[in-house]
This record gives C-alpha cells, structure tokens and sequence, in this order.
C-alpha cells in the first residue's frame, strides 16, 4: 500500500517537469533575437531598426547632448560620439559645429554602411560592424 502510494506521488511530481520541458522547446523558435543595443531604441521590438526609428533616436540624442540648448552641437558636446571624418564631412556649413540636420545625415550615412544586405533594416549582426557601431554612438543618450 505505502509503495503504491508512493508511486502515484513520484508521477505527480515528474508530470509538472515534462509540462515544462515542452513549453521551453515551444519558446525557442519564433521572434528573432534582440540584441542589447537594440533593445532601447526598438520601439516596435521587431528585432531590427530601420532608418526611420535610426534618425528618432538621433534627433533625441542630439536633444539631450546639447547641454546649452542651442540650435547645434559645439566640439565639446559631440566629442568622442562623432569621428573627425564624420564631422568635416557632415559639417556642410563649416562652422565646426552640427545642427541637427548634420547630425542626423552622418547617423543616415552610417546606417546605409552598415545596412550591408540591402533590406531598409539593421539587424544585430550589422549593428555590430564598425559603421553600426559607430553609428549606435550617435544615438546614445
Ligand atoms: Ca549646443
Ligand atoms: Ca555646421
Ligand atoms: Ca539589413
């Protein structure tokens, strides 16, 4: 009697374990891997970023680099977010700041490296290039 009891209280216990075996294999396939960076700036976290969502981010950013609330970047604001190649050639008015406008060209220019197959997205793996992170720098806060 006590055997047959315990059997039944051993089964019990390792039903649950195969319901939750099943439901994890369930999960594994479906959407596509987030990665970190794009975590934060995905709004729809469809698991990729397309120029659109790539240039709001940027035009927030900038809003929140322009400590003196002016209409443009100054060196010491961009520094260390920008490459000094981005920077002349962005810079279309030469006055060794960037406006907004400039801002967002440069975080275009590199979205478009960086957007190797050609498919109007960047996915992890191309977020992780050089001109993907270079351009993720651009959009940090
Ligand atoms: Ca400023
Ligand atoms: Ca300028
Ligand atoms: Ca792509």
């Amino acid at each position: 009697m006590l055997n047959r009891t315990l059997a039944i209280a051993l089964a019990l216990a390792v039903l649950p374990l195969a319901g939750t075996a099943s439901a994890k294999d369930a999960k594994m396939d479906g959407k596509p891997k987030l990665c970190k960076a794009l975590k934060s700036i995905d709004p729809d976290n469809d698991g990729k970023l397309d120029l659109t969502e790539a240039k709001k981010a940027a035009e927030a950013a900038f809003d929140r680099i322009n400590r003196d609330a002016d209409k443009t970047l100054e060196r010491k604001e961009f520094r260390g977010r920008v490459s000094k190649g981005d920077v002349q050639t962005a810079d279309t008015d030469k006055d060794g700041t960037l406006d907004k406008a400039e801002y967002t060209a440069i975080v275009e220019k590199l979205f478009n490296a960086a957007n190797k197959d050609r498919d109007g997205t960047l996915e992890c793996k191309e977020l992780k290039s050089s001109a993907g992170r270079a351009m993720m720098r651009l959009l940090r806060s």
